[in-house]
């Protein structure tokens, strides 16, 4: 069983997704370890996007991802880490599959809606970020025999 850290960005909070979103992985079979709506401090930003800070955007990234609050979130599930990709489209939404989260609601490169880890190291790594162990729930949902 995996654990992945999903973050909806301050424009899919603004925009009102956060209820959509959430449904999304709900349905899909997904169980909802923890989640957080919280503003990040410069330095939590900075800590997270860490592999791109020598990137040209990465002042622009960290500016928009502390702007406003973001719903931190952690699921779990069969293989939760790149089917959470899959579901959320290509980082670029104008090229993103329709029926993907970044495809069906995301314009812009920059204000791409969602974040989620790219590997079982990244969502750990994430992970403990933005969440202290206790946070994290760990129960059994007895529809999980089905998916
Ligand atoms: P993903 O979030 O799909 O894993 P990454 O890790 O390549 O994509 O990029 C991290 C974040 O940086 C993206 N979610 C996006 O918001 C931002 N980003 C990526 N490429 C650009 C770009 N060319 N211009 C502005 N922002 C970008």
């Amino acid at each position: 069983m995996e654990r992945t850290y999903l973050m909806i960005k301050p424009d899919g909070v603004q925009r009102n997704l956060i209820g959509e979103i959430v449904s999304r992985f709900e349905k899909k079979g997904f169980t909802l370890v923890a989640a957080k709506l919280t503003t990040l401090s410069k330095e939590t930003a900075e800590t997270h996007y860490g592999e791109h800070k020598e990137r040209p955007f990465f002042g622009e990234l960290v500016s928009f991802i502390t702007s406003g609050p973001v719903f931190a979130m952690v699921w779990e599930g069969n293989n939760v880490i790149s089917t959470a990709r899959t579901m959320m489209g290509t980082t670029n939404p104008a090229e993103a599959a329709p029926g993907t989260i970044r495809g069906d609601y995301g314009v812009q490169v920059s204000m791409n809606v969602i974040h989620g880890s790219d590997s079982p190291e990244s969502a750990e790594r994430e992970i403990a970020i933005f969440f202290k162990e206790e946070e994290l729930n760990t129960y059994e949902k007895n529809v999980n025999k089905w998916v």
